[in-house]
């Protein structure tokens, strides 16, 4: 029996591609430098497609893909994948949530304390031998007592909410309402939020409807103590503004793990002591990538025996 046709559009990792390649006959986007061409010629048997959060899918490709059921990609995010567009043609989508909460939620609060600590200038200043001169490195801030404003309060945000209960902070959200099921403060509007901070995380998810939130005015109501954290998608923050609120200390510090044009982050930051920065790796542990990368085998192979995938994202 002739083995089902998928697309893989990246790599994965090697467990992941391992097993894809024994499961399916399996076409390598990645590997073909005229895409949309490769697709026209051998897409027409593609019953399934494997992605990333990165990567995402081109709507284009649809064209060359009259078989197409099922995508499978690997992140809990979507901003990259067209789902209403995958759905008017009956075709499934599958992504990887919960998961990784515990781990994204773990990079929100190191990258908090990184920052309040100033865990990384600490760092150079005992590399650069500043220390053994006997320089005095500034005093940091503490979190206990302080405000954290969580952006964004689904699975991920109740983790790190969570976490910095256990640091002794004290919690408020924003999202478009109310989530009855939590004791925290709620803020209607983000302003307030903002104002009310001394740390706000964002754990929204990414797309239009959150482009450019954290704009101007909210960076000026965090202000000049000011912590922002962001672990969900730098679209949602309006980086130009960023860039001249940090310059001008009209906000204090800013703990990045994404950013608005992956993978260049902007060159102004690097020469700031009050940024941290990190390469979109909020969900990059072994044990993490490992459990997404079995979801999203388990999705496909979910699909294809019962006709429907494990995590499927509706709308
Ligand atoms: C990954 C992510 O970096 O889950 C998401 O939405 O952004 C991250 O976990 C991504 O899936 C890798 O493409």
């Amino acid at each position: 029996m002739s083995r089902i046709r998928i697309l893989q559009v990246c790599r994965i990792d090697r467990h992941v591609d391992e097993q894809l390649d024994q499961a399916y006959e399996v076409l390598r986007l990645w590997e073909q430098g005229d895409k949309p061409g490769y697709i026209e010629q051998h897409g027409k048997a593609v019953r399934g497609m494997v992605t990333t959060a990165r990567d995402g899918v081109d709507v284009a490709w649809l064209e060359g893909l009259p078989d197409l059921q099922v995508v499978s990609s690997l992140g809990v995010g979507y901003d990259t994948i067209d789902v209403p567009a995958l759905h008017a043609r009956n075709i499934q989508f599958g992504n990887t949530p919960d998961v990784l909460n515990d781990c994204v939620a773990d990079m929100a609060l190191a990258l908090l304390l990184a920052s309040s600590r100033k865990l990384l200038p600490a760092d150079r200043f005992v590399r650069d031998g500043s220390w053994g001169r006997r320089q005095s490195f500034p005093l940091a801030g503490s979190v206990a007592g302080k405000n954290l404003g969580i952006v964004g309060l689904g699975k991920i945000g109740q983790a790190v909410a969570r976490r910095a209960e256990g640091f002794g902070m004290q919690i408020r959200y924003h999202n478009r309402s109310r989530n009855d099921q939590v004791a925290y403060g709620y803020e209607p509007t983000l302003v307030g939020l903002a104002e009310w901070a001394d740390f706000l995380v964002l754990t929204c998810p990414g797309g239009a409807a959150t482009h450019h939130m954290v704009s101007r005015d909210i960076l000026e109501a965090l202000g000049g103590d000011g912590t922002l954290v962001n672990v969900s998608r730098g679209s949602v923050v309006d980086e130009r503004a960023l860039l001249d609120a940090l310059s001008h200390g009209k906000l204090g510090a800013a703990a990045l793990d994404v950013f608005e044009d992956e993978p260049n982050a902007p060159a102004e930051l690097f020469a700031m002591d009050n940024v941290v920065l990190c390469p979109h790796v909020g969900s990059a542990t072994v044990e993490t990538r490992r459990k997404m990368g079995q979801l999203v085998l388990d999705n496909l192979g979910h699909f294809f025996k019962h006709g429907r995938v494990l995590t499927p994202v509706d709308g």
